[in-house]
């Protein structure tokens, strides 16, 4: 797990210039020097469970957060009850700087961005061969959601008891991102989870995609029962009989260092915070195809050096389409 760092809240300390020293020093907020380090598991409806030390915490944020959020996988400064006892509240009174961001919108349209998980080194992009199908657009639109956030993206196709990988191999398999292929009786056996485990030792990964894909299946298959019972995994069930995840959670790996957080099911993946511009960097298969390009490009436009390039064979066809449906999707808002 990744070291927390140095206290400062200078950020919080509002100065303005040439009126530097004129307000009384009183003013300036206590350090909360004594603040114990955290690392919140689950958010629901204002109340945080951190883990502080090997003690699960209840906490709130403190009124002097203002509007600032904090997610799962933030590190955060806590003070007041500590001993994790039952009825205890902590205060969380800082959210340290995040290393990633992993930010979506409901849809292209939704001005209001959340941020589903912080501080994640890599996303696990988890689509289903089957039940329900795979789509390629919310593929695309989670690598595109992860390059910009920071995160290193991982694919997990499930279920290859049910229908073959390689259709998605073909679009996805020579990216260069690393993927992984499961199946039920690979996961009962331990096999999946041993070829997951690999790609997730000492790193933060959250996992998203589609509801019932299996993201929870694969999730608890990596970590120990009692992490999970002591955490309060939420849990409905579905008019169909069938569990789903309600809120994000981070749980340790059992016998590793890394964390794994379990997110809820989405339908699309909005991407109103990604600047267009960025978008090509997802798609690194046609990214060296961009040099021929004019500047600032959209890569949706007639002088686009991509479809002449893909044209002599430098790259798969559906990929160029699935990039120009996407950036047309961002500029019009269409929806996708
Ligand atoms: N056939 C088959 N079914 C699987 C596999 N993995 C998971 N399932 C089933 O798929 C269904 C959904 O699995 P979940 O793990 O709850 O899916 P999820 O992605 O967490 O869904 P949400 O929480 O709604 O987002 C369950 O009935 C699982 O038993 C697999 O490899 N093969
Ligand atoms: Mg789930
Ligand atoms: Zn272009």
């Amino acid at each position: 797990m990744r070291r927390y760092g140095k206290h400062t809240d200078e950020d919080d300390i509002r100065t303005r210039p040439g009126r530097r020293n004129t307000r009384p020093r009183t003013n300036i907020r206590p350090k909360h020097e004594d603040a114990a380090e955290g690392l919140v598991l689950t958010v629901d409806r204002g109340r945080l469970t951190c883990l502080v030390e090997d003690r699960v915490v209840m906490a709130m944020k403190a009124r002097e957060l203002g509007r600032k959020a904090a997610v799962v996988g933030d590190r955060v400064a806590l003070v007041g009850d500590l001993t994790g006892k039952k009825d205890t509240l902590a205060r969380i009174v800082r959210i340290e700087e995040r290393t990633s961001v992993l930010r979506r919108t409901a849809d292209d349209d939704d001005p209001f961005e959340r941020v589903v998980v912080a501080n994640a080194d890599q996303l696990a992009v988890v689509t289903a061969l089957a039940d329900p199908e795979p789509r390629p657009r919310l593929i695309d639109r989670c690598l595109v959601a992860a390059y910009d956030g920071g995160l290193d993206p991982l694919l997990v196709l499930t279920k290859s008891d049910l229908a073959p990988p390689e259709k998605l191999l073909e679009l996805y398999g020579d990216l260069d991102i690393p993927y992984v292929v499961t199946s039920r009786a690979e996961l009962e056996s331990g096999v999946a989870v041993a070829r997951v485990r690999e790609q997730l030792d000492g790193k933060i990964t959250a996992f998203v995609g589609h509801s019932g894909v299996g993201k929870t299946t694969l999730v608890n298959a990596l970590v120990p029962e009692e992490q999970r019972r002591s955490t309060g995994h939420v849990n409905a069930v579905t008019g169909r009989g069938r569990h789903t995840t309600t809120s994000a959670l981070a749980l340790p790996l059992s016998g590793g260092d890394g964390w794994v957080v379990d997110t809820p099911g989405v339908r699309s993946f909005g991407l109103n915070h990604v600047d267009p511009s960025r978008v090509i960097h997802a798609f690194p298969d046609l990214e060296p195809g961009t040099e021929g390009c004019p500047r600032a490009c959209s890569h949706d436009e007639p002088d686009c050096a991509l479809d002449a390039w893909v044209a002599e064979g430098h790259a798969d066809p559906a990929r160029l389409y699935s990039l120009r449906r996407l950036l047309a999707t961002r500029e019009r808002k269409e929806g996708d």
